[in-house]
């Protein structure tokens, strides 16, 4: 079950909050570029689903109407927002995301895949471009309370092997995409340290090896934090 939306204790970088409210579970994907998210989200949620769960696989920025029109500000290439104005379009995203769609999910009882969240604002717009972290976690706070992830997957591979990936495939790069080396080696640094800043949250997956090898190493993991058993 995630953590809820209300009371619970402090403790970790994004609260350690307490509070239960909802039956399903909510799992987010994260990393830096080309790590391979959208490939294996695809075929987590084929499993769960065998496994007879119901299952919303949703991504961020987006994932409800209002947000997704928020994306579209954001992934502009022409776009110039400043640190700050980015963390609060995409904490008015996912404050919209959350409210009508991640909850709604998990109070039906589903389990809710996303395709990065609020770790990605931490390394994105904290460790890749400098936000002080208190002024996220003030963001979070205001936009989510006290809810966090039941499990965090970091997908973790070299920044030029991510680079590599993405360049082979089709499409222009995106805002963030046009960024430097040393800004996705500032990013993937963030999230290691969130990683070890909150280990019973986060899982780090070397995914810089085969597709076939990087699912099997989610599923045992899935399977050992969250107690369902997954097979290929
Ligand atoms: N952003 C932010 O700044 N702050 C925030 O709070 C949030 C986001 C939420 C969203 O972009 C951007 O917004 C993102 C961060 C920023 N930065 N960028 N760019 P997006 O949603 O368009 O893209 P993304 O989230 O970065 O995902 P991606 O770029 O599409 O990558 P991915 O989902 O991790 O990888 P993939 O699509 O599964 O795979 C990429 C390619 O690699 C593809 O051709 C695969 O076939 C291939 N691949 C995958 N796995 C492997 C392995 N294991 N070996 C070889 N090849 C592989």
């Amino acid at each position: 079950m995630p953590q809820g939306k209300s009371g619970g204790k402090s403790g970790g970088i994004s609260g350690g909050k307490t509070a239960n409210i909802s039956v399903g579970k909510f799992l987010t994907f994260e990393g830096g570029e080309g790590a391979g998210k959208s490939t294996q989200i695809k075929r987590l949620a084929a499993a769960l689903e065998t496994s007879g769960l119901e299952v919303t696989a949703t991504r961020e920025p987006g994932g409800s109407p209002g947000a997704e029109t928020i994306r579209g500000l954001l992934l502009d290439p022409a776009a110039e927002w400043d640190a700050p104005t980015e963390a609060l379009l995409h904490f008015a995203a996912r404050a919209d995301h959350y409210t009508t769609r991640i909850s709604p999910a998990l109070r039906a009882g589903n389990w809710v895949i996303c395709d990065r969240f609020a770790d990605s604002t931490r390394a994105y717009q904290g460790y890749g471009l400098g936000l002080p972290m208190a002024a996220i976690e003030t963001l979070y706070e205001v936009a989510l309370g006290d809810f966090i992830p039941d499990l965090t997957i970091i997908l973790d591979v070299p920044v030029e092997v991510g680079m590599a990936r993405m360049n082979a495939r089709d499409g222009g790069p995106d805002r963030y995409e046009q960024m430097d080396f040393a800004f996705h080696e500032r990013l993937r640094q963030g999230f290691l340290d969130i990683a070890r800043r909150e280990p019973a949250r986060c899982a780090v997956i070397d995914a810089d090896t085969d597709i076939d090898t990087v699912t099997e190493r989610i599923f045992d993991c899935v399977s050992q934090r969250l107690g369902v058993t997954l097979s290929l």
